[in-house]
């Protein structure tokens, strides 16, 4: 067995569950020839840091990210920090080097996100991006039935991505709790956050975006800074919809907001084809909703699969429990780590790569674009 030596820098939410998939990894798929060691976790506050790295086994800590990418015996460094650092450490770590994993979205602009691909592909080093949720066995499996023609012509893509905790007025912004309410950290708002989500599934099932038309709302204007305490105006967009051509001529509406009073993190999807329509919810995420339209006339009607069997025949699931037994959001970083170790091994490409991510992040912003003037945009 080899080491793949993980440096991981940022130890947020993120870095809990990408810590989670390092760890369980050869557990559940004992096939694969190398095993993260969770070498190093790198943060500004040393004392935080080395409580997240006393709490996930890591095996030491850095407090200034140059040094992790300076050390030699890191082979993969994972980047979790807030979106307006991912560029400069990405190109930093790929002219050391080493192989890449970065939080989504790739960068905050395009600009950003060409030099990233540029640097990745120069030094040729592994990379991906965190898009999770085509990791999901019910998500995967509808890829699958989509590739195999199942579907037939696509006509409809729809996604949604609903979330509430931003209502409060009293919220504050900013800092390093609340910097995905700063565009200058994030970027944009819930573009970049949730729909970028919804893009890069929706471009992996249904190919690429041609146009869009969007628009974005931000609901409360101003609010106190988490640090400074000062009232300062919010910078992002609160909630974005948006609709658009697919190059293969089907239509998409995708929305997304953190003001729908109830939903905490409801991601879903549909899509109709001519032959098949297919639909999934994070909220019964081992769920595959299934309509065939060749099933016999008096049995015709939606089919509930639960993604669980275990002879192989649906995605990963022959990893896990026995058949009927399901699994959950965690996982899906599992596979990710499990498919980025693969590729290492077998030599085959990993997805999505950064340059997958760039297609994501023109998206994104052709929909601010398109927002902010009113006017549809090509991407
Ligand atoms: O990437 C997204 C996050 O920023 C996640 O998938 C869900 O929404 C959970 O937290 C936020």
């Amino acid at each position: 067995m080899k080491s793949l030596n993980i440096g991981l820098i940022g130890y947020g939410f993120m870095g809990r569950t990408h810590s989670n998939g390092y760890k369980r990894v050869n557990d559940f798929f004992p096939e694969l020839k190398h095993r993260p060691v969770l070498k190093a976790v790198c943060g500004r506050n040393a004392e935080k840091v080395q409580a997240f790295a006393d709490q996930w086994q890591y095996e030491s800590i850095e407090t200034d990210w140059k040094s992790l990418i300076a050390r030699d015996d890191i082979d993969a460094v994972d980047i979790c920090t807030p979106n307006n650092s991912h560029a400069e450490i990405a190109i930093a770590a790929a002219a050391a080097g080493k192989m890449i994993l970065c939080e989504k979205p790739l960068a905050l602009t395009p600009e950003e996100g060409v030099r990233m691909c540029e640097a990745v592909e120069k030094a040729g080093v592994a990379n991906t991006v965190w898009y999770n949720y085509r990791r999901v066995p019910a998500v995967t499996l509808a890829k699958q039935l989509i590739d195999e023609g199942k579907l037939g012509t696509i006509y409809h893509y729809r996604a949604n991505f609903l979330q509430d905790w931003t209502i409060n007025e009293d919220l504050p912004q900013g800092g390093e709790a609340l910097w995905r309410l700063d565009a200058a950290a994030a970027g944009s708002g819930v573009t970049g956050d949730l729909l970028a989500h919804c893009i890069d599934t929706a471009i992996w099932l249904n190919g690429s975006i041609k146009d869009v038309s969007a628009m974005t709302e931000t609901f409360v204007k101003e609010r106190m800074h988490n640090e400074t305490g000062k009232k300062e105006k919010v910078t992002i967009d609160d909630a974005c919809a948006f609709m658009c051509h697919f190059e293969n001529g089907s239509l998409g509406l995708f929305e997304s907001t953190r003001y729908a009073r109830g939903h905490k993190a409801l991601y879903t999807l549909e899509i109709n084809g001519r032959d098949a329509s297919i639909r999934w919810d994070l909220h019964d995420l081992h769920r595959l909703q299934y309509f065939d339209n060749s099933d016999e006339g008096r049995l015709k009607g939606w089919r509930s699969i639960h993604v669980s069997d275990h002879s192989g025949d649906q995605p990963y699931m022959d990893k896990w429990w026995v058949p009927g037994l399901q699994i959950g959001y965690e996982h899906t970083f599992v596979h990710q780590v499990a498919d980025f170790i693969s590729s290492l091994e077998s030599g085959e490409a990993m997805h999505p790569s950064f340059r997958d991510a760039l297609e994501t992040q023109q998206v994104c912003e052709a929909v601010l674009d398109s927002a902010k003037e009113r006017a549809w945009k090509n991407v």
